[in-house]
Order: C-alpha cells, then structure tokens, then sequence
C-alpha cells in the first residue's frame, strides 16, 4: 500500500525554506543564499521511503511585491499552498511575528491545510529557551499540528520532521519514480547554480537584478565535455560593468565557483562561458519576464 504526502515550505524570505528542502531530500535541488529573496518561483524536491513519497514544494518567500517580478514570487506562494496535504511554516527562531507569516497562516487556514511550525536556525541560539516566548506566541495565534524546531544547515530535527510529516502521507499511487528527487529540468539548475554564486559574490541591490539563462548545453561528439553558454541579465550598464569586475575578475570568481558545481550536477566535465547583457528593468517588463522564464 503506497501512500503520498505534498507538503509545502513557506515563511518569510531567508528563514532557510531551500535549506530545509535540500536537507530533506538530500540533494541541492534549491539554490541557498544569505540574501532575502533568493527563490523566484515554486521548486519541487521528491523523497521516496518505503512505501512513503514526500513531494516538497519550496515557495519564494513571502513579502509585499514592488515589481512585476515580485507580483509573480507572491502568484508562486500563493500557488505552492494550494491542494497540499499539509504546510510547514518556517520561521527564525526568536524575534515578532510577522504580519507576512499572519497572512500565510489566514491563507492556510482558509486551505482547511494542517500546519507545522518550524523554528529554524536552533544552531544561533545558546539555550533552547530562547525561542519559547515566540513559540508562545504562535501558538496563541494558530492552532498547529505540530511544533518542530530545527537546524535545516546541520540537519538537526530533519528526521523527526519527517516521521511528523509521514502521518499527513495520504493512500494512492506514487506520482514520481523511487530515484527522482526533483522535477526541475537540468537547464533550470544550471542557471540557477550560476544564480547562486552571483548572489553570494555581488552585494545588495544587483544580485536582485540578475536573472540567468543557459543558451547552449551540448555535449562533445568526441569527448565527454559539455559546452555551455550562459547569459546573465542584469538591469543597468553599471551593474554589468560589477558583474564582470576589475579585468573581468568577478565574472570570473562566479564561473570557476558555478563550473565546479555544474560538474558535480551533471557528473562530467564542463566548459562554462557566461555572457553579460543588460535588459533594462526587466523586473517590471512583462514580456521580458516571460522570455527570461517567468510564466
Ligand atoms: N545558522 C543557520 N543558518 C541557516 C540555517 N538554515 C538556513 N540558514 C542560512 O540562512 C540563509 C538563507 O537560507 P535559504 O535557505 O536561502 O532561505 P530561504 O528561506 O529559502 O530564502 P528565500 O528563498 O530568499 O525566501 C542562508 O545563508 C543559509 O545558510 C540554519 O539552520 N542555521
Ligand atoms: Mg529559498
């Protein structure tokens, strides 16, 4: 007898949702990164035990949108929520609520959705205690299934997550096969593992402005090397001019960083060329939001 369970990950942006997801199905299927509003749209990630499949859904976190792009991260949440068999709410682990996280509990609500709160990021406080007042508070606020803190970036927690999550798993057949673990397609992890090192090598607004397409992705007839030819968009000629850096020595950092976990992605040698072109505020443009992947 084969049972399902789709659970989604939502929170504010950086409370570690793509952490979480990556911890829970063992691989870097999202992409992670010190600055809010990393995730742009719902990413799946697929675990498969026994008789148990786990389909995750990583959501963008959420927040008041101020360009189109933003309008479409929110549309991502709002959809990732909907026809899920339970959600977790991610949460730092001390400090207010916010009224995003009100808002994301209303919408649950609404779902008829079980929800489980997450306090991530234990590993930051000296005492456990730390984090009650908060937890406190949340639950005078919502009435949760569980209460599970965690540390997605050592893995602490993870397992009991998962024994609390598997009696939400639902009888039916498994939608995905025992080995998957995510749906995005190869081209789609790429680019946005060159997202990642832009995010984590450029500072404040620019990475926000970048958006990553792969062009090219081929293999050699005569050796097992795959050429790839990747755009960066960015907003402004000044932000391509930081892109590329001092004698083109950011670009550089950012390709020898992605190349190296490109290959580890796709098991095999890599020839990587990152192209940079600006595309002037295309977080508002529509058209250019959908050429650039928003759909
Ligand atoms: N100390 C600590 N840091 C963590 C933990 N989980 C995540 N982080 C860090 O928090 C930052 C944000 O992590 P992400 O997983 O990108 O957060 P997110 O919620 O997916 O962020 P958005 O996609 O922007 O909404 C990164 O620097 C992570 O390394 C944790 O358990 N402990
Ligand atoms: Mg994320």
């Amino acid at each position: 007898m084969t049972r399902s369970a789709f659970v989604s990950i939502v929170g504010r942006p950086n409370v570690g949702k793509s952490t979480l997801l990556n911890a829970l199905v063992g691989e870097h299927v999202a992409i992670v990164s010190p600055k809010p509003q990393t995730t742009r749209t719902r990413i799946t990630g697929i675990l498969t035990r026994g008789e148990d499949q786990f389909v995750f859904i990583d959501t963008p976190g959420m927040h008041t949108p101020r360009t189109k792009l933003g309008e479409y991260m929110v549309y991502q949440v709002n959809e990732g929520m909907a026809d899920v068999d339970v959600a977790l709410l991610v949460t730092e682990p001390t400090g207010e609520i916010h009224p995003v996280e009100t808002a994301l509990l209303e919408r649950l609500h609404q779902n008829k959705t079980p929800v489980l709160l997450v306090p991530n990021k234990i590993d930051t406080l000296p005492q456990k205690e730390q984090m009650m007042e908060k937890m406190a508070a949340f639950a005078a606020l919502y009435e949760f299934a569980h209460v599970v803190p965690i540390s997605a970036f050592k893995g602490d927690g993870v397992e009991i997550l998962l024994r609390e999550l598997a009696a939400f798993a639902q009888p039916g057949p498994h939608y995905f096969d025992a080995d998957a673990y995510t749906e995005q397609p190869e081209r789609v992890i790429v680019a946005e593992l060159v997202r990642e090192k832009l995010l984590i090598n450029l500072r404040e607004e620019i990475p926000h402005g970048v958006a990553v397409v792969v062009e090219q992705m081929k293999e050699r007839e005569n050796s097992p090397i795959i050429d790839l030819i990747v755009t960066i968009y960015c907003e402004k000629d000044t932000h391509k001019g930081i892109i590329i850096g001092a004698k083109g020595e950011t670009l550089k950092k950012v390709g020898v960083q992605a190349r190296r976990d490109i290959e580890g992605f796709l098991q095999t040698k890599v020839n990587l060329q990152c192209w940079v072109k600006v595309r002037k505020d295309w977080r508002n443009r529509e058209g250019t939001l959908r050429e650039l992947g928003f759909r």
